[in-house]
C-alpha cells in the first residue's frame, strides 16, 4: 500500500492525533502542513467544505474529521488496534474521544487557548473575559478526565487507545498558558498521563515542535 498523507497545521491538536494514530499502527505517512489563511482557499475548501484541518489522503480517498480519519486507519491497515475489543470498553473509549471534541476542545481551545495565540482583546492582549468564562469549564471537563483515568495508566484497558491520543495534545495546549498551567496543577494524574504518551515515540514525533 502506497504512504497516506496528512494536510494540516502543525500545531493543530486534531492533526496531532490523526499522526500519532498513523504512527501507532506503525503507518508511515507524508505530512503536508499548512498555514491559514491556506484552510480557506477553494483548493482547501474542496477538500474539507468547513476549511478545517486534518485532511486525509490515502489511494484515491480523502476524508476529513478525525473520528473517520482513526477510524479508517485503525481498520485499514495492520499493528495495534486503536481502539479496544470488548463493547463496554469500545463505548468508553468513544466516550473520552466525544468528551475531548464536544467539551475540552472547545472550552480549552477555542474559548483559552486561541486567545492567547491569536489575541483579540483590547491592545492586542488575550480577551480575560473569554479566558476567565472559559477557566471553570476547563476545570470541570479535567475533573471528568481524571476521575475516568483513576490511577490506570490508560484511559481503557492496558495500552494507548484513541481516547489517549484525543485528550492527551489538548492536555498539552493547556499545559502551555498559565491558567491552564495551573488547573492542570492540581491534576497530576492528567500530567502523567501526558508524560506517559510523550513516551511513545508515536505520539513525540507528531507533537508540533517536531513539525
Ligand atoms: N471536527 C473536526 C475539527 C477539526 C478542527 O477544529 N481543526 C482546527 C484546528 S485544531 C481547525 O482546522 N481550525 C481552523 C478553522 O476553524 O478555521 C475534526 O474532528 O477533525
Amino acid at each position: 500500500m502506497s504512504k497516506p498523507t496528512i494536510i494540516g497545521f502543525p500545531q493543530s491538536t486534531y492533526v496531532w492525533t490523526a499522526r500519532s494514530a498513523l504512527g501507532i499502527k506503525g503507518v508511515e505517512h507524508d505530512f503536508q502542513p499548512i498555514a491559514p489563511p491556506a484552510n480557506r482557499t477553494p483548493e482547501h475548501l474542496a477538500r474539507h467544505p468547513w476549511g478545517k484541518v486534518p485532511v486525509f489522503e490515502h489511494e484515491g480517498l480523502s476524508l476529513y474529521e478525525t473520528t473517520a480519519i482513526c477510524e479508517y486507519v485503525d481498520a485499514a491497515f495492520d499493528g495495534p488496534g486503536l481502539m479496544p475489543k470488548g463493547a463496554a470498553e469500545r463505548a468508553r473509549a468513544r466516550q473520552i474521544v466525544s468528551i475531548a471534541d464536544s467539551y475540552l476542545y472547545p472550552a480549552g481551545v477555542v474559548r483559552y487557548a486561541l486567545q492567547y495565540i491569536f489575541p483579540r482583546g483590547a491592545d492586542g492582549q488575550p480577551d480575560r473575559k473569554t479566558i476567565e468564562g472559559a477557566l471553570p469549564d476547563i476545570e470541570r471537563v479535567l475533573g471528568v478526565l481524571a476521575d475516568a483515568l483513576g490511577d490506570g495508566d490508560w484511559f481503557v484497558g492496558d495500552g494507548p487507545t484513541l481516547a489517549d491520543l484525543y485528550v492527551g495534545p489538548l492536555v498539552a495546549v493547556l499545559g502551555m498558558f498559565p491558567e491552564g498551567k495551573a488547573l492542570l496543577g492540581e491534576a497530576p494524574t492528567l500530567q502523567a498521563h501526558l508524560g506517559r504518551l510523550m513516551g511513545l515515540d508515536a505520539f513525540r514525533g507528531a507533537a508540533p515542535s517536531q513539525g
